[in-house]
């Protein structure tokens, strides 16, 4: 299988996130996509490339422009607050939630830093619009290959993407990149496009963009909302609405589930996949499914992953494969390789 490399994840280095009071070093760390990339190269599992170049229009197909032009001038407006801001990270304290209003946007920029996000564990760096962006042109590249004919194409990248909404990040997403890739196959000649999500954490990101929609279909296999991030959003009873009421699939899964139990929910999700005639896949590939993953709760094994790609394989449906999360670095390269092997067998 190709993989489009985002060298440019380099340029975010997160240093804290926010946990009960706390300030932790960030979960989601750079080793984590250098683990998978050499993991690939060692197993030969096909050419790696760096990502074509794209202008801001298919981004704009899903964020909002006044979003992503606050991505892209934040952090001169975090230094122009104070140069020695340029020695920390952004993390947003101030939320307009019910009843505050969003269509003004504030002068002040922790105002704004606020109104465009949703948690105070997704720190913007300096590199953060840099990283989030080349991201995107993999996703967007894997796309473009997709559509000239090849069975599948993956997006190694970092920040992740599925959190990331029209216009707020968190959950350590900017760009969502799995949206992206889905509407590009929609802008590229795919009527019917379905984004699975296998994440640990819902991909409520993706879910809010498509949710009206009667084009994308979303489902996605999470630890169950009730107690786990990001909490307001991936319960069962969400199945669309408008034109995209049963474009939506939730399948919600208590905390501890072993593969078992999720491989049931994965062959019910791919059932109304095929139910909805899709003629692409968008992956979203999250490996904090991973039984040891630092925050997440359920507990898949490594050998597992070959049979999660072996099941996807057998849709025999084009597939764009974008990388979300996954904190166990030490397991992640093999894990992760272990999927895409299981695809290609
Ligand atoms: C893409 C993705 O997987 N995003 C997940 C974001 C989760 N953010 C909340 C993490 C809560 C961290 N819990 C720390 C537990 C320390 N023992
Ligand atoms: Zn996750």
């Amino acid at each position: 299988m190709i993989t489009f490399y985002n060298a440019s994840h380099l340029r975010h280095q997160g240093r804290l996130e926010m946990f009960r009071g706390e300030l932790l070093p960030c979960f989601e760390r750079a080793d984590r996509v250098e683990t998978v990339l050499a993991e690939l190269r060692a197993r030969r599992l096909g050419p790696i490339e760096a990502p074509e170049p794209f202008d801001d229009a298919p981004l704009a197909r899903v964020h909002t422009q006044r979003y992503l032009d606050f991505l892209r001038t934040a952090w001169q407006e975090w230094i122009a607050l104070d140069p020695a801001n340029a020695g920390k990270d952004a993390l947003p304290s101030f939320w307009p939630i019910r009843g505050f209003r969003s269509d003004r946007l504030p002068d002040n920029f922790a105002a704004r830093l606020g109104l465009f996000s949703f948690d105070a564990g997704t720190p913007l760096t300096a590199g953060s619009w840099a990283a989030a962006r080349g991201g995107a042109c993999c996703a967007l590249s894997a796309v473009r290959r997709v559509l000239a004919g090849e069975r599948a194409a993956f997006a190694l990248t970092r920040p992740p993407g599925h959190h990331a909404g029209v216009d707020f990040f968190g959950g350590y997403c900017f760009l969502n990149n799995a949206a992206i890739a889905a509407q590009a196959l929609r802008d590229g000649g795919a009527a019917r496009v379905a984004v699975l999500d296998i994440d640990y954490h819902h991909g409520n990101g993706t879910q809010a963009i498509f949710y009206e929609r009667p084009d994308v279909f979303f489902a996605s296999i999470h630890g169950d909302p009730r107690t786990e991030y990001p909490f307001y959003l991936g319960h069962a009873d969400e199945r669309g609405a408008g034109a995209g009421l049963g474009c939506n699939l939730n399948l919600p899964l208590p905390r501890g589930t072993a593969y078992p139990e999720w491989q049931q929910a994965l062959a019910q999700a791919l059932q109304a996949i095929n139910g909805f005639c899709a003629d692409a896949l968008v992956l979203s590939l999250g490996m904090d499914t991973f039984e040891h993953d630092p925050i997440s709760g359920f507990r898949l094994k490594r050998d597992d992953y070959y049979r999660i790609g072996e099941t996807l394989a057998a849709q025999g449906l084009p597939i764009v494969i974008t990388f979300e999360g996954g904190y166990a670095v030490d397991e992640l390269g093999i894990n992760t390789a272990n999927l895409l092997q299981g695809f290609e067998q």
